[in-house]
């Protein structure tokens, strides 16, 4: 039987500022079968190797987060015998459930998961599904997560939004859309989202405010 050979896709992606994010074996009653590794960042490491594939010539300004990942996670997808997943790629494949099974994370009330270290700083770029055993470096033991939400008493992500699109009901998003898009949300289309710069876990893995401009002007469509 195969193996997953973790250490050289770890190595492949590093110089992207592209990390594992852990993996997870389907069973008997899931849609698929086989080990489903996630690619994906922690910070904001992965914008300038990103901005200098973006400054190549004749580069596509369409989705172009989606296209560098594809490229370079498509390769290692081709090496290694694993079929590429792209989350917004339709229908849309359950990365966040898939990412609470792989790292044990839950959400925050944003709905941005929680990670111990990195905060709301991380995301999820792609998946690979091979057709091996979950590498046992992979296997993490649900006790080591701390849900960093259970001990926040203030919750100031859910007081910092300026149009109040997130609360406890859950989120507006068609009122945060309208602002964010319109003249008063300037300083969200700038600064980023004021509800997850509120949060107080993970601030060294923050995103630098052009890295937030860029995810919000993508977000709303601009
Ligand atoms: C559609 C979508 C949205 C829609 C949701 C619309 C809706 N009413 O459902 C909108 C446009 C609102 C949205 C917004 C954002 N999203 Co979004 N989104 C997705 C996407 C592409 C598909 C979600 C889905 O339907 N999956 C299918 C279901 C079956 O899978 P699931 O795992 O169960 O998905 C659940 C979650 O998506 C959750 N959910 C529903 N609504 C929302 C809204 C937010 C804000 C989040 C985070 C989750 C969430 O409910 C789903 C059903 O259980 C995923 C990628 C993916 N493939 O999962 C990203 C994803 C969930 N989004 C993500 C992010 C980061 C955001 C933004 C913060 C983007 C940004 N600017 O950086 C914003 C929020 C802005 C804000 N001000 O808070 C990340 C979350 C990463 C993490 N660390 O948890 C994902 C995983 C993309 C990624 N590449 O990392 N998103």
């Amino acid at each position: 039987m195969v193996e997953i050979p973790l250490d050289k896709l770890a190595a492949a992606l590093a110089p992207h500022g592209l990390i594992l994010r852990g993996g997870f074996e389907f069973g008997e009653n899931d849609e698929l079968s086989g080990t489903l590794v996630l690619v994906g960042s922690a910070g904001d490491g992965w914008w300038q190797p990103f901005q200098d594939w973006l400054s190549e010539e004749g580069r596509s300004t369409d989705n172009p987060l989606d296209s560098w990942t594809r490229e370079i996670v498509g390769a290692l997808a081709a090496d290694h015998g694993a079929r590429l997943i792209m989350p917004n790629d339709r229908p849309y494949a359950p990365f966040q459930q898939w990412a609470m099974r792989a790292e044990w994370l839950r959400a925050s009330p944003l709905g941005i998961l929680m990670h111990p270290e990195y905060g709301l700083w991380h995301s999820y770029r792609a998946a690979l599904l091979f057709d091996a055993p979950l590498p046992d470096a992979m296997i993490q033991a649900a006790h080591n997560v701390i849900h960093a939400c259970d001990a926040c008493v203030g919750k100031p992500c859910l007081n910092a939004c300026p149009v109040g699109a997130h609360s406890r009901r859950g989120f507006d998003y068609a009122g945060c859309l309208a602002h964010v898009r319109g003249e008063a949300g300037e300083a969200c289309r700038a600064e980023g989202c004021f509800s997850r710069n509120a949060c107080p876990v993970g601030m060294d893995w923050r995103y630098r405010s052009e890295v937030q401009a860029f995810l919000q002007t993508a977000f709303a469509g601009l």
